[in-house]
């Protein structure tokens, strides 16, 4: 789902004194690479305003902010969480409890994207089915590198909106954080309907197999045995075919793709299906 696709007005909220009496707390985690502009997203929210000149958040910060939403107060805790690898120990500390997650990446980057997968796995590890939302920054930019298309189809495989915004234009900010209210009414009005949407693994390798007859590119075909390879993950993380999926992924990154990769990965699917199968029945 795009949020407002083509409206450049964002919508109006009605802000409360930090201080202010609130019905609800709600904690946010902001996801996502270095410098893809979480904090930035985060600024211009909160504070209304967007800062140029980069500076590395360190561990963790966060931003709070007083709405009236639905006709109650609510009071958002937005944790800006360092995107930097090295700061992976402390970041799960911060996902507990969290009432959102909201990945980002920078619409201009396409290995921004490509890694919100990994940012998935490891919030839901310590979060579970805490609702998520994807969000694209930077479309202020004329250098786009992420088709709208390709992050509304991940947005869906892992069952969250998706929207478009920039921190430096103020585009969608808050329609941004007024559907993060939705998602957490909407997820708690439906506890049991699981976050994640893996597909059943047979299903998940037919689909695969029509992809990889028909696509001609490193994107699409990428995507498609991230989808897979997620769906196996959630049932058997640790099987053979799991490992081998990740090391075809890297392949497709760093040598793209052709006819060679395309007949190699049709006659690895059996192989894909036999090993899953095994480490399925020993366990
Ligand atoms: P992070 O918190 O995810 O690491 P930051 O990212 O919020 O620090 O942003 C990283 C850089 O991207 C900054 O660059 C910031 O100004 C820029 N940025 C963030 N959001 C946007 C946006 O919507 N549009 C554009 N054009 N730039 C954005 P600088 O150069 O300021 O250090
Ligand atoms: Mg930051």
């Amino acid at each position: 789902m795009i949020i407002s696709q083509s409206d450049d007005d964002d919508i109006q909220l009605e802000t409360l004194p930090d201080n202010a009496e609130y019905d609800a707390l709600y904690k946010l985690i902001l996801l996502g690479d270095g410098a893809v502009g979480k904090t930035a997203i985060g600024t211009r929210f909160c504070k209304g305003l967007f800062k140029s000149g980069y500076k590395m958040t360190i561990g963790a910060d966060f931003f709070i902010k007083s709405l009236r939403l639905d006709g109650k107060n609510m009071k958002y805790q937005i944790w800006d969480v360092a995107g930097q690898s090295r700061f992976k120990s402390l970041r799960n500390m911060y996902y507990r409890g969290a009432s959102c997650g909201i990945l980002v990446f920078d619409t201009t980057v396409y290995e921004s994207f490509g890694n919100l997968e990994n940012w998935v796995l490891e919030f839901q590890d310590e979060t579970g089915r805490t609702p998520m939302i994807v969000v694209g920054n930077k479309v202020d930019l004329p250098d786009r590198m992420v088709a709208p298309d390709e992050a509304e189809n991940f947005a869906k495989y892992i069952n969250a909106p998706y929207i478009e915004v920039s921190a430096k234009s103020g585009r969608n900010i808050n329609r941004l954080f007024a559907s993060i209210y939705d998602l957490i009414k909407e997820h708690r009005q439906s506890i049991m309907i699981p976050k994640v949407k893996a597909l059943p693994i047979d299903q998940a390798f037919d689909e695969l197999e029509q992809i990889l007859k028909t696509i001609d590119n490193q994107a699409a075909a990428t995507v498609a045995l991230k989808i897979t390879r997620y769906s196996i993950f959630k049932e058997v993380p640790f099987s053979v075919t799991v490992q081998n999926m990740t090391q075809w992924i890297r392949y497709l990154e760093n040598y793209g793709w052709n006819e060679q990769s395309r007949q190699a990965m049709l006659e690895n699917i059996p192989a894909w299906k036999h090993n899953y199968k095994i480490i399925n029945i020993e366990e």
